[in-house]
């Protein structure tokens, strides 16, 4: 059949010129999964959708490859090819190890200012950058943010961005994005100008980046649409007068009072300790030809110069631009320009497995000393699903125990429960909130100034003090309950990540000496630590007590719950089953999506875990020490997959529990999984 013929040929062609990994993320119509492309091995986000699966919104997709196909900047993730077939697409983009900034900011509670500014500053020079190339983004949020291995951010998703026909300027009416970052102007269904409604979200994502909550939230979006309507949010007593100043700026209800994105280049909040204004013009150019690449590619394709540079200037972002930009990328960190030879005797018509062995055999994972190749053996033809046992850390790509891989899943479900809201106009990205923090903020009182009339405030001479963190008060709370069993938070202190301001741009060796600090930092530092708690029933019925825990009256009926989710656990754990852990958990370093207890024994920790699941109405299946998690909505839509995995720690030698979002409203999973950590007490 024909279109058989045609599908599998982008699928031959993707095998062909990369080697696919484990998935690592999936949004509501696409998967992406990490993969290697073989000509200059460098690693790659590959972005993968069905065209079925994306119905009415295989516009959007259209429309952000469109938008990325113009867009190149430091600040905004790279597209390097896309291949579609009758069935998928397929987007080849820039890799970017850090994982969303959401995560991070969570795994840090919040960020100090100093660190909040070298990421703003960044946003900004994004958005300026996206803005003066007739875009608004229209959908930013710290998960539309990826960490790059420089700890540099790049804004992705530009499925739902617009580019009005006579410019910025010209009003649009679409309301879309996640309504808790949504303008006023926007949510009222008035006609609203893009790059206003921009800054806004930028106030939003300022905001949770100084503080780790939303400014404005509810579970319930019409309380969430008036909040935001009226303005109004409590600024946090760690807020510097600088902050709240520049918040209140650009959180203005009125569009033509907020800041604007030129004005935040040079704004003093944004300038402090780096005394220029932020630099906002693309240091890649589109069009602009790199010879050293290009001389590589025409010695590797065995072509003149000029006709190499005539097919790169064609940017038709099939493989030519792939490898043309892959090469300029490993240029600018300073890797040698150079693509691995084409295999001799493997034409088109050779088959992908047989090229991605020999490449395999040339190419190997140096960075990652104990990396698992799956290559294209492995996944040609189901590039589509989980290779479910394979799990990827930050640091690289990893495999899972041996022993692991005969092991059946474990599955268990519940009862659904989510009924909460989703925001009609962008159904993918359903927003719900579990936990208030509005009302955990009420509860621990913590704020002492509010911005009731929203208006504009003047900054006033300050003097700054180095103190440390105050708690935020999911914090606060977590360190009430844990008080005398939590061994230490360092992170807390550990404020600025790049102690220079012009971290943004790492140059030279001093640029890899300042990537060493901060991933020692990263490593080191931003890690929870929370200890056994022998008071751990009496707190796990205080949460019931205060309905902090999944909003269900529980109460005295805690204990019975917590045992028959025990049953459920030795039923699970008959000897075939127990095969898995056999061998024991992974051995990993700390990384900030790892959060410490001070546990020794990793059973007793998968146990308390195992027990805890049902309680929250998390389905679950077991593979050895690691849990897919998900929690489905009223009609079984899953509405979050998340994967626990419990493992050791080798510094110090304690079980860690390394936590991995893989769909879902983030916030809603920082507070389940928050909720599902402390109540298993680990
Ligand atoms: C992308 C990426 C690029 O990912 C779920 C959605 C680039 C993702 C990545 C990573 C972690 C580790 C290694 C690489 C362009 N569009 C979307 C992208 C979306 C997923 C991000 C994670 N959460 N590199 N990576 F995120």
């Amino acid at each position: 059949m024909p279109v058989e013929r045609t599908e599998n040929r982008g699928a031959d062609e993707l095998h062909r010129y990369y080697e696919v990994y484990e998935t690592i993320g999936s949004g509501g119509f696409a998967k992406v999964k990490l993969g290697r492309h073989i000509a200059t091995g460098e690693k790659v986000a590959i972005k993968i959708m069905n065209k079925k699966d994306l119905g009415d919104d295989l516009p959007r997709v259209k429309v952000e490859i469109e938008a990325m196909k113009n867009l190149s900047h430091q600040h905004v993730c790279r597209l390097y090819q896309v291949i579609e077939t009758s069935t998928q697409i397929f987007m080849v983009l820039e890799y970017c190890p850090g994982g969303e900034l959401f995560d991070y900011i969570i795994a840090k509670d919040r960020l100090s200012e100093e660190e909040t500014r070298v990421f703003f500053r960044q946003i900004v020079s994004a958005m300026a950058y996206v803005h003066s190339q007739g875009y608004a983004h229209r959908d930013l949020k710290p998960e539309n943010l990826l960490i790059d291995e420089d700890h540099n951010l790049k804004l992705i998703d530009f499925g739902l961005c617009a580019k009005p026909k006579g410019g910025l300027g010209y009003e649009l009416m679409t309301c879309c994005g996640s309504p808790a970052y949504a303008a006023p102007e926007l949510i009222q269904g008035k006609a609203y100008i893009g790059s206003e409604a921009d800054v806004w979200s930028m106030g939003v994502l300022l905001f949770a980046l100084l503080c780790g909550y939303l400014p404005f939230d509810d579970d319930n979006c019409m309380v969430l649409y008036r909040k935001i309507m009226r303005g109004n949010y409590d600024n946090p007593r760690w807020l510097s007068p600088g902050s709240i100043l520049i918040l209140n700026q650009m959180m203005q209800v009125d569009p033509k009072r907020r800041l604007s994105v030129r004005q935040l280049l040079d704004h003093p909040w944004v300038v402090k300790d780096y005394n220029s204004p932020v630099e906002w013009h693309s240091r890649q150019p589109l069009g602009h030809i790199d010879e050293d690449s290009i001389t590589e590619m025409a010695v590797n394709m065995k072509r003149s110069r000029e006709s190499t540079t005539a097919l790169v200037k064609e940017w038709r972002y099939d493989h030519t631009t792939a490898t043309y930009l892959l090469l300029l990328s490993k240029k600018q960190r300073g890797k040698p320009v150079r693509l691995h030879p084409e295999p001799a005797v493997c034409e088109d018509s050779c088959s992908p497995l047989h090229r991605g062995l020999q490449s395999r055999d040339i190419l190997h994972f140096s960075e990652d000393e104990d990396a698992v190749i799956v290559g294209s053996l492995d996944l040609s033809s189901e590039y589509i699903d989980d290779c479910p046992w394979i799990s990827v850390t930050q640091q690289g790509f990893r495999g899972q125990p041996d022993g692991l891989t005969n092991n059946k899943n474990v599955r268990v479900t519940s009862p659904s429960v989510d009924k909460r809201c989703a925001y009609t106009t962008t159904p993918d990205r359903g927003r719900a909130t579990t936990q208030n923090h509005q009302k955990r903020k009420d509860r621990d009182q913590e704020q002492t100034s509010e911005n009731k009339e929203n208006i504009v405030v003047q900054e006033k001479e300050v003097e700054i003090f180095a103190l440390p963190l105050p708690r935020t008060p999911a914090s606060s709370k977590k360190n009430a309950r844990h008080n005398k069993n939590v061994l230490t938070t360092p992170n807390q202190n550990a404020n600025a990540i790049n102690s220079k301001p012009n971290a943004v741009t790492p140059k030279g060796g001093s640029a890899s000496k300042e990537h060493k600090k901060r991933t020692e930092n990263k490593e080191l530092v931003n890690i929870e630590v929370l200890a056994f708690s022998p008071e751990r029933r009496s707190r796990s019925l205080d949460m019931a007590g205060t309905g902090d825990s999944g909003k269900k009256k529980r109460g005295g009926k805690m204990f019975g719950s917590l045992e028959r989710g025990l049953d459920k656990v030795i039923t699970m754990l008959t000897p075939s089953k127990r095969r898995g852990l056999r061998d024991g958990p992974r051995k990993i370093k700390a990384q900030y999506n790892v959060t410490l207890t001070s546990q020794t024994n990793p059973d007793q920790v998968l146990n308390q875990i195992l027990s805890i699941l049902p309680e929250k109405n998390v389905d679950f299946t077991q593979k050895g020490y690691t849990l897919k998690c998900q929690t489905c909505g009223d009609f079984g839509k899953v509405t979050m997959a998340f994967e626990l995995e419990v493992c050791m720690l080798q510094r110090p030698e304690v079980v860690g529990v390394r936590r991995q979002r893989l769909k879902g409203d983030a916030w809603v999973y920082k507070h389940l999984v928050e909720d599902i950590l402390s109540t298993s007490s680990i």
